[in-house]
C-alpha cells in the first residue's frame, strides 16, 4: 500500500489531498518535522530530513509537488490534464508558485499568524504581504472569466497552487484585491477531499 510520511499540519497536506482526490488506499505514516523526519531510517528515504515522502512500492519520491504531478500521472482520479498542452501549464503553476509565492507567504503566515506575539516581526510580514501583490494579480488575471487555472475541470494544475495558497486562507488573509483568486481559492479548498486532508485522511 502507498505510504506517506508526514503530518497534515504541514506541507504534506498537498499530497493528503491529492491522495484524497484520487481516492487510492494509502497510509499516512505520522512523521513530524522536528525529530521524527531526522533519524537515519527517515533520511534513508529522505536524506533532506524533511516532509512529506511518498512512498510507492518501489518508487521513494520527496517534493510535494512532484508526488502530485506523479500520483496525477500514476492514478486515475481525473486530475491529471488530458493533453501534453495542459500538462505544461499544471507544471508550469506547480513550479511558480514554489518558485515566485512560496518563500513569501511562509513569512507572511509565520510573521503575522504562526510566531507567538513576542516573536513576530510586523516588517517582515509587511514585505511578504507587498512582495506577493505582483504574483496574486498574475494569478487573478489568469483566472478572469475561468473556474480553473489549466482546462475545464479541477487538475492537479490547481490543487498544487491551491494547497500552498491554502496559508492565505489561514493566514485570514484579505484577498478581496483579487476576486478571482479569492472565489477559485475557497472554491478549490472546499472540496471533501481537502477537508479529508486536513483531518488526516479517513
Ligand atoms: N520543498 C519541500 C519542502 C519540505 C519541507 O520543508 N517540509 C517541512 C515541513 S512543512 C520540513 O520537513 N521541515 C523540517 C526542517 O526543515 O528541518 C516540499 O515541498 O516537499
Amino acid at each position: 500500500m502507498i505510504k506517506l510520511y508526514g503530518v497534515p499540519a504541514s506541507r504534506t497536506f498537498r499530497c493528503l489531498w491529492m491522495l484524497e482526490e484520487v481516492g487510492v488506499e494509502y497510509e499516512l505514516v505520522a512523521t513530524n518535522f522536528s525529530d521524527e523526519c531526522k533519524t537515519p531510517e527517515y533520511r534513508a528515504l529522505n536524506p533532506n530530513g524533511k516532509i512529506p515522502t511518498l512512498v510507492d512500492g518501489p518508487t521513494v519520491l520527496w517534493e510535494s509537488m512532484a508526488i502530485n504531478l506523479y500520483l496525477a500521472a500514476k492514478y486515475d482520479g481525473g486530475l491529471q490534464p488530458s493533453n501534453a498542452e495542459d500538462l505544461g501549464q499544471a507544471y508550469k503553476w506547480s513550479f511558480w508558485v514554489m518558485t515566485e509565492v512560496e518563500s513569501a507567504l511562509l513569512d507572511y503566515l509565520f510573521h503575522r499568524v504562526i510566531f507567538p506575539e513576542g516573536q513576530r516581526d510586523h516588517k517582515v510580514a509587511d514585505t511578504a504581504w507587498k512582495s506577493l501583490a505582483a504574483p496574486l494579480a498574475i494569478l487573478d488575471d489568469a483566472l478572469r472569466g475561468r473556474d480553473n487555472l489549466v482546462g475545464d475541470s479541477f487538475t492537479v494544475g490547481d490543487l498544487n497552487p491551491a494547497s500552498v495558497l491554502s496559508w492565505l486562507q489561514l493566514a485570514s488573509a484579505d484577498l478581496s484585491s483579487w476576486p478571482n483568486l479569492e472565489k477559485w481559492l475557497n472554491a478549490s479548498l472546499a472540496r471533501p477531499a481537502a477537508a479529508r486532508a486536513r483531518q488526516g485522511g479517513e
